[in-house]
């Protein structure tokens, strides 16, 4: 809903078009362990990076990270009519979350999924992702880089489609 209560239609010229990150279980760990495979980038740094990004493409961005399964559900159920567009990291629940997949399947927003490191290269466990096929595309091995990636090319999208 936009602030006059109607519906907000994807890339609207009546306001800005908004955007929604999802970190999903221990991203919050970003830059604090493991900077040989997610780097040194804080998460709040990679939020300010973003932030900046977002003002040069005219896209208000807002954030969110939790460690719970549910929790990403109920915010990507809540983003419905709020935001054009979604760019997230599930995570571990990357492979194996059909809850997370259901639920970018149902909102029907267009969604982009991040992976800092390159899940293909990794253990076999990591190569298969459920939410990919409701993605409206995967960028993986690119570090917090691969973020911005994902905000350029889902900008691109909406444009192109809605505009
Ligand atoms: O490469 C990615 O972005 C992953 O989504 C990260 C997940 C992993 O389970 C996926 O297979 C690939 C793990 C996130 C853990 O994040 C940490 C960051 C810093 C320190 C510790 C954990």
């Amino acid at each position: 809903m936009d602030s006059r209560g109607q519906e907000r239609l994807p890339n609207s010229p009546r306001d800005k078009m908004k955007v929604l990150v999802i970190n999903g279980p221990n991203l919050n760990r970003l830059g604090l362990r493991e900077p040989e495979i997610y780097g040194s980038f804080t998460l709040a740094d990679l939020e300010r990076v973003l932030k900046k990004e977002g003002e040069v493409l005219g896209i208000e961005l807002d954030f969110f990270q939790s460690n719970s399964e549910g929790a990403i559900v109920d915010t990507i159920q809540q983003a419905r009519g709020r935001y054009d567009g979604i760019i997230i990291n599930p995570g571990a629940y990357t492979h194996y979350s059909i809850a997370i997949r259901d639920a970018i399947a149902g909102e029907g927003i267009p969604t982009v999924e991040v992976h800092i490191s390159n899940i293909y290269k990794r253990e076999e466990f990591r190569h298969h992702s459920v939410i990919a096929p409701v993605a409206i595309g995967q960028i993986s091995g690119f570090g917090i880089y691969g973020y911005i990636m994902a905000l350029y090319g889902l900008n691109n999208y909406l444009r192109s489609t809605y505009g």
